[in-house]
């Protein structure tokens, strides 16, 4: 019987007791500060993160692991393991799922398999967890795979607005925002997911308007009855993200509502202030 490790990268920001729980080893992406960069999550807390950002004079950059952190990883898995699965943000915002499966390549006595979530934070765990929990039970790297798979073309959805536009336009990860970026900057237009890229899904005024659409595209999933995963996420919005959350448990007995958070490298090209919907129908 084959043994399947799981591994992720820190952006799907599970906490450490459940990836401990769960045996979900995680391998970190980089915030820089300066010519200080730290490992999110391990070196550098969320909270830290929030209060870093305002006290310091630049603006942090983020980088994807060191390839030698997935080569190191997967060599001391390999001793224990005979396959292992790697979930990673999608491959259209980072160089992450790259470096993971060139790491893949170079290293033997493990069969590592790598798979692309298009997507990253909580919608990435969500494909994390299920894994975690086929590999408990025997499944095969193949049969995760097949079934990761199956999850991403069921659809794994996320729509979030962020306070300053400035900062993914200027960390370059905002799709089809070229042509109207100027008038763009100064709205609070909704964001999601489209092709592993992000992009203005809708152009809206104000932030009000924006969580209000956000909320009725949630009611048009939520409100067909069907089972339903969801989680609110915010980057250091904790009270605004409980109340949305709690909201949507008190109308819907078909959800089960999760509040999560966007770390150190996510909240450097989201922005504080970032409040989303992400959702599942599994
Ligand atoms: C790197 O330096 O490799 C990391 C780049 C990360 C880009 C993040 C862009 C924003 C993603 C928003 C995710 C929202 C999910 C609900």
């Amino acid at each position: 019987m084959s043994k399947v490790a799981i591994i992720t990268d820190t952006t799907s920001y599970i906490p450490k007791d459940i990836r401990e729980a769960e045996n979900i080893h995680a391998v970190a992406l980089e915030v820089v500060f300066g010519n200080v960069s730290y490992k999110e999550e391990l070196e550098l807390s969320t909270g830290e993160f929030y209060k870093k950002i305002r006290e310091s004079e630049n603006l942090p950059t983020t980088s994807q692991p060191p390839f030698g952190d997935f080569l190191e990883l997967f060599e001391k898995l390999s001793e224990t393991h005979d396959e292992a699965v790697v979930i990673t943000l999608s491959s259209a915002i980072s160089g992450t799922y790259q470096t993971a499966a060139s790491a893949a390549n170079m290293v033997e006595n493990i069969d590592v398999h790598v798979f692309d979530s298009e997507i990253s934070c909580h919608a990435q765990a969500y494909y994390v967890i299920e894994a975690a929990e086929m590999a408990k039970a025997n499944d095969s790297a193949e049969t995760i795979m097949t079934h990761l798979e199956a999850m991403r073309d069921t659809g794994m959805s996320a729509y979030f607005m962020v306070d300053d536009l400035n900062h993914l336009h200027r960390g370059g990860r905002l799709t089809g925002a070229q042509l109207f970026v100027g008038s763009l900057l100064r709205m609070k237009p909704i964001l999601a997911f489209r092709d592993k890229r992000i992009i203005p899904a809708e152009k809206i005024r104000t932030k009000k308007k924006a969580i209000n659409r956000i909320k009725e595209l949630f009611d048009g999933i939520a409100g067909t009855g069907k089972p339903t995963k969801a989680f609110v996420i915010h980057a250091n919005r904790p009270d605004d993200a409980k109340a949305l959350a709690d909201e949507i448990q008190v109308k819907y007995s078909n959800v089960d509502v999760e509040i999560t958070y966007f770390g150190a490298v996510i909240g450097t090209h989201v922005g504080e202030g970032t409040i989303g919907i992400g959702w599942y129908q599994p």
